[in-house]
């Protein structure tokens, strides 16, 4: 009788998709071959690449291996080439875990090992039992550390699209995002004057401010997020002032910024963010969900005007969003209200960075090694173009494909939101260090976030 496997159609499918429609062949299966490591083996050795999957009472787990099964005892030595992923029963949504491992197979067990964690993993297939490190927990989502298992399948993995190099790639991208997210959850501000950096987002309508707020949040929490209304009509527009922060996972801990998003600029007088406003704000006099009026702005007498702001409640670095496709039509009204803007800006001393979105273009990421897009053909004019228009450096002229309509986080995007983010942090960070001493003679503590509701 042929064997089968227990994978539903949904589940075989969402595997055959994160591997780029792969094709599977059933190598083994420990209830009809036998519960031990050697007749595992028999089966797997020497068949290419492979995905071993392992069915626990709540979710899948697994582990996809490039190239041919460890021998017996033997170190196999592939940096990127193995992937841990997990699945909950029935469901399509994938979790996947890139950590750099080094397998090995003994008469008792299949172990990967990681340089900084010791044993991540262990598949004991005598007594049924998986073992799982809490890093692996936490990025797989499940809820266990060890676990036995009731199946155990291996399967053979043909027609890789663009063969291995295209897995290296995925997971080197994976290992690259995975990189960035540990950089950011452990940023802290520089010189210990502010326990938290407060990034403002201006730029015209419509140009991603408020969408670059829920591709951050997005990435964090790991699925798509849209806190904050974004598009064109009446109700998407933003009119309130809000300080958002970002937590690290549904229940972690807030991280060590804020993303401030404001109404758009308008090239008409009486329309859009206003001027006075925008000030305040640099200065951190104005509230958590300040409601804006174009035509007049804020005074000193509204219960949302912060008389004195401390480091804290300021602005320490401005983001001008600019959406990628229309810098070379930007109106000169526009353009002009951008230098007038700035020259507040340069007033406060208040450092800057361009941030421009809706890069259709952003697979380019890969061949730049992930690094980012400053390299590529078509990016490189528009950062020439804006570095011309707001004198911004290059390395401070940042890209990213924010999330839009997509149900799916993509590796490739984060990795240029987490890059952008990271280098606002960084240049920050340069302008922290150089503020002037008498600037930096109160004492900050955690903020209170200020509301007028
Ligand atoms: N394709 C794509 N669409 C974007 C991007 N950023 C924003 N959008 C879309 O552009 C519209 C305006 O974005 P929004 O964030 O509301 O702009 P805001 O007025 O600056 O806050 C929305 O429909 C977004 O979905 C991007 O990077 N790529
Ligand atoms: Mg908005």
């Amino acid at each position: 009788m042929a064997v089968t496997t227990r994978l539903t159609w949904n589940e075989e499918k969402s595997l055959q998709k994160l591997l780029g429609s792969v094709s599977l062949t059933l190598l083994y299966k420990s209830s009809v071959h036998g519960r031990c490591t050697s007749e595992m083996l028999d089966r797997c050795s020497n068949q290419g690449s492979t995905i071993t999957v392992i069915y626990c009472p709540k979710d899948i787990v697994g582990i996809f291996i490039l190239g041919h099964y460890p021998i017996m005892s033997e170190k196999f030595e592939k940096s990127n080439s193995s992937f841990y992923f997990s699945l909950k029963n029935n469901e399509t949504e994938i979790k996947t875990a890139f950590l750099n491992t080094t397998l090995t197979i003994t008469q008792k067990e299949l172990t990967a090992c990681h340089p900084d964690f010791q044993d991540v993993f262990s598949l004991i297939p005598n007594n049924s039992t998986v073992y799982l490190h809490s890093s692996l927990v936490n990025e797989l989502g499940v809820k266990f550390r060890s676990s036995r298992y009731s199946e155990c399948e291996v399967f053979r993995v043909e027609g890789i699209k663009g063969g291995n190099g295209y897995i290296s790639r995925i997971t080197g991208a994976a290992q690259r995002r995975h990189e960035l997210l540990a950089d950011l959850r452990t940023y802290k501000p520089s010189e210990d004057l502010v326990s938290e950096i407060r990034i403002l987002l201006l730029g015209p309508v419509g140009s991603g401010k408020s969408s670059f707020f829920n591709s951050v949040k997005s990435v964090f929490q790991g699925h798509v997020t849209r806190q904050a209304a974004v598009g064109f009509d009446s109700t998407s527009i933003t009119e309130l002032y809000r300080i958002y922060s970002v937590k690290d996972g549904k229940d972690g801990e807030s991280l060590r910024f804020k993303l401030c998003d404001s109404m758009g600029l308008d090239e008409k007088e009486g329309a859009g963010l206003h001027l006075d406003d925008i000030c305040h704000i640099l200065k951190g006099c104005i509230a958590n969900r300040y409601h804006f009026n174009p035509q007049q702005p804020i005074t000193s007498r509204h219960p949302c005007f912060i008389v004195s702001p401390s480091l804290q409640d300021r602005i320490h670095c401005v983001a001008y969003v600019l959406d990628s496709s229309s810098i070379s039509t930007l109106s000169s009204k526009m353009v002009e209200k951008l230098k007038q803007v700035q020259k507040e800006v340069l007033n406060c001393g208040i450092q800057q960075v361009a941030l421009l979105t809706n890069v259709t273009n952003y697979q380019e990421v890969l061949e730049d090694d992930f690094l980012n897009m400053n390299k590529s053909v078509t990016s490189g004019s528009k950062i020439m173009e804006v570095q011309k228009m707001l004198h911004i450096p290059t390395s401070n002229i940042l890209m990213v494909e924010n999330y839009a309509s997509e149900l799916e986080l993509d590796p490739l995007k984060d990795i240029l939101i987490l890059s952008a983010l990271r280098q606002i942090l960084r240049a920050t960070d340069d302008y922290l260090e150089d503020l002037p001493l008498e600037e930096t003679d109160e004492v900050v503590g955690m903020s209170q976030l200020r509301t007028c509701d």
